[in-house]
């Protein structure tokens, strides 16, 4: 069995149980590793004054990691600057809030140059290598350049931008050209993948192989799509721990008589904190019978600190959260509780088991496994109601949630309204459908299908013969078996058939 190893920014691999529990990825990975013996390789999270090259290995709950450190110039240039600074707001279509500056991307080739020398030494014939992320685009080409031939498969967590948004970044072709220095390329969706292909279409000349991979730049990769889930069976356990239980009495009774609606996210312009505020002033302004009836809890730690973009939303969501206190509130009920810190998943589970509502409208989000966490803590017999964005990678497949439009106000009252008026029968069905997709399309589903993909890339194998998940629930894309091709035909995929 080949090792596999799985490179990311940082290493986050699960602590010792009973401690907070890391997020359902860092379980499923760390699950991977020990199943094929592999290491965890990244970043450590320190700066140190000058860069040593150095690989520190230790264990952390039988799973071997691996890291170095960076210097402060490359925090600055390389994750504050062109991860988090370019190409985060890049690919969440935000080029108002994009910082094109030359330096950025000096550090990150300088960064992924780094990353590929430490890790080249320690891979050996035989390898797979699994990267993540957008912070590493380039690493398959710095590892290539050493002469590592190993297959090498890249997943992107984010969204792909369109081919108008990708072509404002500079030197947008090197970065979709060092794509093609990975045998396998995975997306969460179908529109994710699909405007990587129109690009490579379009502005690379890229052509379709006889067996559905894509050439350009004189190379050849497989892109396909990977939803990713949630390690199910975990978070359901967590949902009904004591410490969920006793978070869940807690808001309840908090919430007395009233209906709490609840948001769950990091601090980021890319999660529509903003316009969910403003879409529920309007829910209050056209609702008079529902004020005082409603709580509305949004709980998001701050991430990012040091990028600009993020300093000033602090002020201007705290500025929001005043006028509709000042406006709805009473003497003993504010309708709006906003917290800024992080809580443990046991905790969170009873938070979302609470609420009435899960309010996830993101602006632009690669999949969003917020979304995914609510429907897995509801309570089978009385459960509440998921309002998601449309531009949630998630809307692709959890198509019985209330979709909605989150740059429209009064589209997000309405919704509220819906999901807080909705009876017990149509929120048991929806929830039951909904369940159905968050438990088959696993965390591990997803690990596997992508792992299974990367040791078929290597020598030639024809990609058609694949057992890979092409999409999710709904709106999947069909693989053409006879023609080698991905058809744009969507249905829902029968028992037995990929994507089912
Ligand atoms: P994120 O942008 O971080 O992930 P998301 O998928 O929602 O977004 O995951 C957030 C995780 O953080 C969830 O597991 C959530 O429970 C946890 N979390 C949020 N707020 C918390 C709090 N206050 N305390 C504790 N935990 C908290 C990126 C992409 C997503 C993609 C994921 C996985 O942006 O689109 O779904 O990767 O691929």
């Amino acid at each position: 069995m080949s090792r596999l190893i799985v490179v990311s920014n940082r290493v986050n691999p699960p602590e010792k149980r009973g401690d907070a529990p890391a997020g359902g990825l860092a379980v499923a990975i760390a699950a991977a590793l020990r199943e094929y013996s592999g290491f965890w390789f990244g970043w450590s999270g320190q700066t140190t004054e000058g860069f040593t090259g150095e690989v520190k290995t230790s264990r952390v709950d039988d799973v071997t990691v691996r890291t170095i450190d960076l210097e402060e110039g490359d925090y600055q240039e390389y994750y504050n600057g062109y991860a988090n600074g370019t190409l985060w707001p890049l690919f969440h279509y935000r080029i108002d809030l994009t910082a094109y500056d030359r330096s950025f991307g000096e550090g990150y080739d300088r960064v992924n140059r780094r990353f590929a020398e430490a890790l080249a030494p320690l891979i050996e014939p035989g390898d797979l290598i699994w990267v993540h992320d957008y912070h590493l685009f380039p690493l398959a080409r710095e590892l290539r350049r050493l002469g590592i031939g190993n297959p090498i498969g890249f997943f992107l967590h984010i969204p792909w931008p369109a081919p108008q948004l990708l072509t404002t970044l500079p030197r947008h072709r090197a970065l979709v050209e060092a794509m093609f220095d990975y045998d396998l390329v995975g997306f969460q969706t179908d529109e994710w993948l699909w405007a990587f292909e129109s690009y490579v279409l379009g502005e690379a000349a890229g052509t379709w192989t006889r067996d559905g991979r894509m050439t350009a730049f004189g190379k050849t990769l497989s892109a396909k799509v990977f939803p990713i889930g949630l390690d199910v069976e975990t978070f359901t356990e967590l949902a009904a721990s004591d410490t969920a239980i006793q978070t869940y009495d807690r808001m309840a009774a908090h919430a007395a008589f009233r209906s709490m609606v609840v948001g769950v996210e990091r601090l980021d312009y890319s999660k529509g904190l903003e316009e969910r505020l403003l879409g529920f002033e309007r829910f209050l302004a056209d609702n008079p019978y529902q004020r005082g009836k409603v709580l509305y809890l949004q709980v998001a730690p701050t991430s990012r600190g040091e990028v600009e973009a993020y300093q000033d939303m602090r002020g201007r969501l705290d500025a929001l959260t005043g006028r509709i206190n000042s406006m709805y509130g009473d003497m003993d009920f504010s309708p709006v509780r906003f917290i800024n810190r992080n809580y443990r998943r046991d905790e969170l589970a009873g938070v979302y088991r609470a609420a009435k509502v899960g309010l996830v409208t993101p602006l632009r989000d690669g999949m969003n496994l917020v979304a995914k966490e609510y429907v897995a803590a509801q309570d089978p017999h009385d459960p509440g109601v998921l309002v998601l964005s449309r531009f949630a990678g998630a809307a692709r497949q959890m198509t019985e949630a209330v979709i909605v439009n989150p740059f429209s106000h009064e589209e997000m009252a309405e919704a509220l309204k819906r999901a807080l008026t909705m009876e017990r029968a149509e929120r048991i069905d929806r929830w039951q459908a909904l369940m159905e997709g968050v438990r088959r399309t696993d965390v591990k589903t997803w690990r596997d299908a992508f792992v299974r993909a990367l040791s078929a890339t290597r020598g030639t194998g024809p990609v058609s013969e694949l057992p890979v998940a092409q999409g999710g629930w709904r709106g999947v894309r069909a693989f053409d078996f006879a023609r080698g091709q991905l058809r744009g035909h969507r249905r829902r995929p029968e028992a037995g058939e990929p994507g089912a």
